[in-house]
């Protein structure tokens, strides 16, 4: 049995701030927004609040490039809306988790201001220099083969003294240099600064990347047709990585905080271990990926790749398993503000259908092991933006970056833009950006003025209020949810996982069992049609004398006995 722990049995909602709540009618979210949904959250049943970065930025990547750590976005609020925030949620017994983003900064921060100033700059090696590379014709190169998680190089060359910075995300996002004491110092000056206002805990931005291969190499070439290569394997997992995670855990074992690492790239039991094993002393859990490229062909996410229910499954059974034999604990999450939304990507369907995907996938996370994530407007069953908006609509840097390197690719291509537009349609990230939708007001009752981004259309018939009156919608879903997972955390939380039907083409089945508490089992037809399912005899024995606690379907499904068990399975009947 796992060791109890308050983050263990927490749910926490994770919030986009641009795109929670416009109280001042300025057509950005902010701090004051989501003060006013306090109520709302409360009534979910979510115990944590994420919040992705509100700090200082020019927003190049949506505050995911900060240039004061200790200064909130004016469009925000102020550090004294971020105090009222954090009293707020301690009064209701909830808590506040916020993003920490410390591989890199804005180009805009101080410190890289200083650092790219010259040469000799003390903050000079605060960042990651090179001198470039000359190639047989004479022309200046980038020092390695490095592609941005973006697209094109991850260097970008600096004029004034004639070096490269490292970016392996946007050219206004420079990495820090953890080689470098200082740094590691400034960051946990800035963690204190937060956790001594109260804050609870982080979620650490790509907090693998921080320990690189030291000298840089080139990574190998994967994709042959291209200048620029992925190169993960010399900085997903460095060398010096959990080393740097120690620290970080020295700062947050003095307030009793908690930390989510996301992790990109780190796909093996052993190496996730590492960092959230109990006895390591790092992390408490990570983001794992294996889920979320499930779908993403050639080394890219743009690329489409036929996924089957095997697969996912066997990516379940790995990490719920692993976890529970080797003390580690679980991030369950299917949406974040970097996915499309999972009942338009996991759960294809007729429009009808809808309501019971969004509330299987919700029994499916909901009913596994681990701390349960859930993103804002998940909790409604939002879905992708609509296919006959623009690119224009479109904000994410990363977006646009694809459109432009991949439109010329396509030149000559009178199909091009439509082809770009189908990538675009698929994986942007702008699909989870979409503005909360609250009413049938203009604008989804977001915002009075004019929103930073459109608000998808269906918020006429997908809205918080319409959902928060019926209680057979997918909010009221994910009410009963909650709650059910905490009056059975034993089993839910804590109890052990056995995968069943690990073969079958179309249902997900899986047992929660714990010795004293009872054991649950679990049935999902991830399809959008009816499905005759030849129920393993296990199963059939557990349902004898069981209780039905969780459905999406009113009335029990029907079993015909003949041979084996037959149970006619409803579309996407949980
Ligand atoms: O994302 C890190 C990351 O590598 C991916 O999730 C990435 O955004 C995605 O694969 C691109 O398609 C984190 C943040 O969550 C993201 O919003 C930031 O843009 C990124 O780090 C840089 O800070
Ligand atoms: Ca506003």
């Amino acid at each position: 049995m796992p060791q109890k722990a308050w983050w263990k049995e927490a749910a926490v909602y994770q919030i986009y701030p641009a795109s929670v709540c416009d109280l001042n009618g300025d057509g950005i979210g902010d701090i004051p927004g989501i003060l006013s949904k306090l109520d709302y959250l409360e009534s979910l049943g979510v115990d944590v609040v994420w919040l992705c970065p509100v700090y200082e930025s020019p927003q190049v990547d949506m505050g995911y490039d900060i240039s004061d750590y200790r200064a909130i976005h004016a469009p925000y609020g102020t550090v004294q809306d971020v105090d009222q925030l954090i009293a707020a949620l301690h009064k209701r017994g909830m808590k506040l988790v916020m993003d920490l983003v410390v591989n890199h900064t804005s180009d805009q921060h101080a410190w890289f201001k200083e650092s790219r100033s010259s040469l000799d700059n003390p903050k000079r090696d605060w960042y990651i220099w090179r001198k470039p590379r000359w190639d047989a014709e004479g022309n200046r190169q980038p020092p390695n083969n490095w592609a941005s998680v973006f697209g094109g190089s991850a260097w970008s060359f600096d004029e004034e003294t004639g070096e490269y910075y490292l970016h392996l995300f946007c050219k206004e996002q420079p990495d820090l240099n953890w080689e470098n004491p200082d740094v590691a110092q400034a960051v946990h000056d800035v963690m204190t600064f937060w956790l001594d206002k109260g804050v609870d805990g982080f979620r650490m931005d790509v907090i693998n990347f921080i320990s690189k291969t030291p000298g840089l190499p080139d990574a190998p070439v994967t994709i042959p047709d291209q200048q620029f290569q992925p190169a993960e394997l010399h900085y997903a997992d460095g060398p010096r990585l959990h080393e740097f995670l120690r620290g970080l855990r020295g700062i947050l074992d003095k307030y009793n905080a908690f930390a989510v690492g996301e992790m990109p790239g780190v796909k093996e039991e052993a190496e996730v271990l590492k960092s959230v094993a109990e006895d390591r002393k790092e992390l408490n859990m990570i983001f794992q990926f294996d889920i979320i490229c499930l779908d993403n062909g050639r080394n890219n996410k743009f690329f489409p790749k036929e996924w089957s229910l095997p697969k996912l499954k066997a990516i379940v059974h790995k990490w719920q398993t692993c976890m529970f034999d080797n003390s580690g604990w679980n991030a369950l999450f299917l949406e974040n503000h970097d996915q499309s939304r999972s009942v338009s990507r996991f759960t294809p369907h007729r429009p009808e259908n809808r309501n019971a995907a969004a509330k299987m996938l919700a029994t499916f996370m909901g009913m596994q092991a681990g701390t349960l994530f859930v993103y804002q407007g998940q909790e409604l069953g939002m879905a992708n933006l609509p296919k006959d908006w623009g690119i224009d609509e479109y904000k994410d840097v990363e977006t646009q970056n694809l459109y432009r390197l991949a439109l010329e690719q396509h030149r000559g291509d009178p199909d091009g833009a439509e082809k770009v537009m189908d990538q675009v349609r698929l994986k942007a990230r702008d699909h989870g950006r979409s503005p909360m939708q609250w009413n049938t007001q203009k604008h989804g009752g977001f915002t009075t003025g004019t929103p930073w981004m459109r608000v998808n259309e269906d918020y006429l018939h997908c809205n918080a209020e319409q959902q928060q009156r019926d209680p057979s919608s997918v909010f009221a879903y994910w009410q009963r949810l909650l709650r059910l997972r905490k009056q059975h955390a034993d089993t839910f939380v804590y109890g052990s996982f056995e995968l069943l039907a690990a073969d079958d083409p179309a249902v997900v089945c899986y047992r929660r069992v714990h010795a004293s508490a009872g054991a649950a089992t679990v049935v999902l037809n991830f399809t959008d049609g009816e499905y005759a399912w030849e129920a393993p005899p296990g199963v059939v024995k557990a349902w004898e004398g069981a209780r039905r606690i969780l459905a999406n379907y009113a009335e029990p499904g029907e079993i015909r006995k003949h041979s084996a068990a037959v149970v006619c399975l409803r579309p996407f009947e949980a």
